[in-house]
């Protein structure tokens, strides 16, 4: 096996590969990496300069790949699997990118800025910028709600890409800024995401982590259940 993935089994990006690795019976093993000990958040600066997880290491290329778009389609490229995540019809695999970055950008961003306001000292809090992350995940959460009424996955029938970004976003996004009631066809496609094996594999990998969340508080029960 020659794929390293180097992950943190509770962070949302490392979700995003994971989900489709999942997907696609992919084999590689992972290396956590605690970007809170400063060894190891030393030794992944000089594997990645941006210091982001994840990372994936491809030893029989010689490849170092990190962002996750790029890990997932890297892999559908060299190592393909049952189900491909970029459509190949060119006008759908441009929606399938569109929405894998509408996800990364428009939930997962403004999720992580509320959830790391919260492990920051008191007095060194963003409330504006809190604020505004809010305001941007309601507008995501309307953009998404019409995206997703009448489909299955985020751009038809088919799961692709887009859908392993989604999941991880939403699923802590809910948490921290639920879904508004009128958002039925969201919810909706967040009860299929996670019913995905895939996405159920990779939530009981991170349970183990849930109580590093700093909204751990606020996880319904049936998130903390296998
Ligand atoms: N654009 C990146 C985002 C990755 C990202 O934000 N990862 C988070 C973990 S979920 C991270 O590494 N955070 C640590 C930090 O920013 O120092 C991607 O798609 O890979």
């Amino acid at each position: 096996m020659s794929l390293t993935l180097y992950i943190h089994p509770l962070a949302s990006f490392c979700h995003k590969v994971l989900i489709a690795f999942y997907e696609n019976d992919l084999p590689f093993r992972s290396e956590r990496v605690d970007l809170m000990d400063p060894g190891a958040a030393a030794s992944h600066l000089a594997r990645w300069p941006v210091g982001k997880i994840p990372v994936l290491h491809d030893a029989a290329r010689n490849q170092l790949v990190p962002e996750t778009s790029i890990i997932i389609e890297y892999a559908g490229e060299h190592y393909p699997g049952p189900l491909p995540l970029l459509p190949g019809d060119s006008d759908a695999r441009l929606e399938a990118r569109l929405w894998d970055r509408f996800f990364d950008f428009y939930v997962s961003q403004p999720m992580q800025k509320i959830v790391l306001d919260r492990l920051r000292p008191e007095d060194r809090r963003d409330p504006i910028g809190v604020a505004e992350a809010r305001s941007s995940l309601d507008a995501a959460y309307a953009s998404i709600e019409g995206q997703v009424s009448g489909k299955s996955w985020a751009i038809g029938d088919d799961f692709t890409i887009a859908d392993c970004s989604a999941f991880p976003g939403l699923f802590f996004a809910s948490i921290v800024h639920p879904f508004p009631p009128e958002s039925t066809a969201l919810a909706a496609y967040f009860e299929r995401l996670l019913a995905r094996p895939s996405v159920r594999r990779t939530l009981d990998e991170a349970r183990p982590y849930f109580h590093m969340f700093p909204y751990r508080d606020a996880m319904p029960a049936r998130f903390l259940r296998d």
